[in-house]
């Protein structure tokens, strides 16, 4: 490369010239309305897109997650619990291991401190005397056969 191609700066009288030359075009009144008003619309016009989207978002959000809720809520449990219907039948296996054990006594605890617990003295109230009644049974020597 010369030392001529590295000088790309135009001489200052043409600099000079070209500026003195120029005057920036200048439209007519009606056609500077015609496309402020153009570009209003447009920018009104993806205003209400955006606001469409940031109304819609959030709602399709919401159905999706209740949707998702819907689906994998689980299922209402009978009253009484879910093994009130061993505890009618007389298993009393509440954890459904296939023994009576201290394991059931303490679920049944849970239950009753819950508000769900099963009378299983006939009492006709699920309370402490419940578990007590379940906890004897399951360290009777016997199983709890009879
Ligand atoms: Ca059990
Ligand atoms: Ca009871």
């Amino acid at each position: 490369m010369s030392e001529h191609d590295s000088n790309l700066e135009p001489p200052v009288a043409l600099r000079e010239s070209l500026v003195r030359g120029y005057t920036p075009p200048t439209a007519p009144s009606a056609i500077d309305a015609a496309v402020l008003a153009a570009a209003r619309r447009d920018f009104d016009r993806s205003r209400r897109r955006r606001r469409i989207w940031l109304t819609a978002g959030p709602l399709a959000a919401a159905a999706g997650l209740a949707l998702a809720v819907f689906v994998m809520w689980p299922t209402t449990p009978p009253p009484g619990g879910p093994r009130a219907g061993l505890l009618a039948a007389g298993s009393n296996d509440l954890n459904a291991d296939g023994a009576i054990d201290m394991l059931d006594a303490l679920t049944l605890a849970r239950q009753v401190a819950s508000g769900r617990g099963v009378d299983l003295n006939g009492d006709g109230v699920a309370d402490s005397r419940d578990v007590d009644a379940l906890a004897r049974r399951a360290v009777r020597l016997d199983g709890g056969a009879s």
